[in-house]
């Protein structure tokens, strides 16, 4: 327990001094970084949307041996799969599927119903946790450096993240390359890399999570507001930002 607090509070000092070294670095430098120092110890999880392919295609031609995969939460829209199997073929790599537990989903959609996420916020964290923050905590268990696509101005509950942070609940260092980038910068990079996209971004679907759960905003809507629009912004996180729990 003592070696354990020490390591947390060193790792803790580490990652300080990290947002301090990387502050004005660009995201590539920041990867090519982590590539060095954590070598194939590192997982980057990829929803396939705007941002995670500005990710990908910068991992991509960097270095095979970082673990790029995806949650299947099962509920994903057509379009999402079409994304994971058009950037695969375009860069000649094998995204990683990762899906929840059979036993917990059977069990939570025969005692709540399929759509149960629409009935309460508690339904629709247990949904998000079963179908994803549980895969999530299990898959990175293997790994030292979690790489996520978040950008601070996504939301309020992410004005305060930060680039290098640490993760209480997974015990590990977590990075989010883009998190002062803009959304017109992740465009502009698109744009000029070519890098394949969703094509429901082009249909006025800017964040994109789960089919049931995501819909399409008007020009000028926060992103965010077409995720679980039926909920509060303070409330919308799936949970795999926040705390990882356990069912
Ligand atoms: S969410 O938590 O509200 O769904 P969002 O869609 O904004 O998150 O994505 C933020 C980051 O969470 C992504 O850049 C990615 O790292 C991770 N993420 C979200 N959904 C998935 C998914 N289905 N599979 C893998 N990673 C995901
Ligand atoms: Fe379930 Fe909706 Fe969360 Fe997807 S986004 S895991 S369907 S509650």
């Amino acid at each position: 327990m003592k070696e354990l607090y020490k390591t947390t509070h060193k790792m803790k000092e580490r990652i300080n001094e990290l947002n301090k070294i990387f502050k004005t670095s660009t995201a590539q430098d920041i990867l090519r970084f982590l590539i060095k120092e954590y070598p194939c110890k590192m997982a980057f999880s990829t929803s396939l949307g705007a941002e995670d392919q500005v990710l990908t295609d910068m991992i991509a031609k960097m270095d095979k041996c970082v673990n790029i995969f995806t949650l299947d939460t099962g509920r994903m829209f057509y379009e999402t799969y079409d994304t994971l199997d058009k950037t695969n073929h375009f860069y000649n790599i094998n995204i990683e599927i990762v899906f929840p537990e059979k036993r917990d989903v059977e069990r939570m959609v025969h005692e709540n119903g399929i759509n149960l996420f629409y009935e309460k916020v508690e339904f629709r964290k247990l949904c998000c946790n079963i179908r994803k923050t549980l895969p999530l905590k299990k898959k990175l268990s293997g790994y030292d450096i979690w790489i996520t696509g978040i950008r601070s101005q996504q939301s309020v509950t992410r004005q305060k993240m930060k680039l290098f942070e640490w993760d209480e609940e997974l015990n590990m260092m977590k990075v989010n390359p883009l998190i002062h980038w803009t959304e017109k910068e992740i465009w502009d990079y698109i744009r000029k890399n070519k890098v394949p996209y969703n094509i429901l971004h082009d249909k006025g679907y800017l964040s994109i999570g789960c089919a049931p759960c995501t819909r399409a905003v008007e020009k000028g809507e926060p992103a965010r507001n077409g995720r679980w629009w039926w909920e509060n912004p303070e409330t919308k996180e799936c949970g795999i930002h926040l705390k990882v729990k356990t069912v």
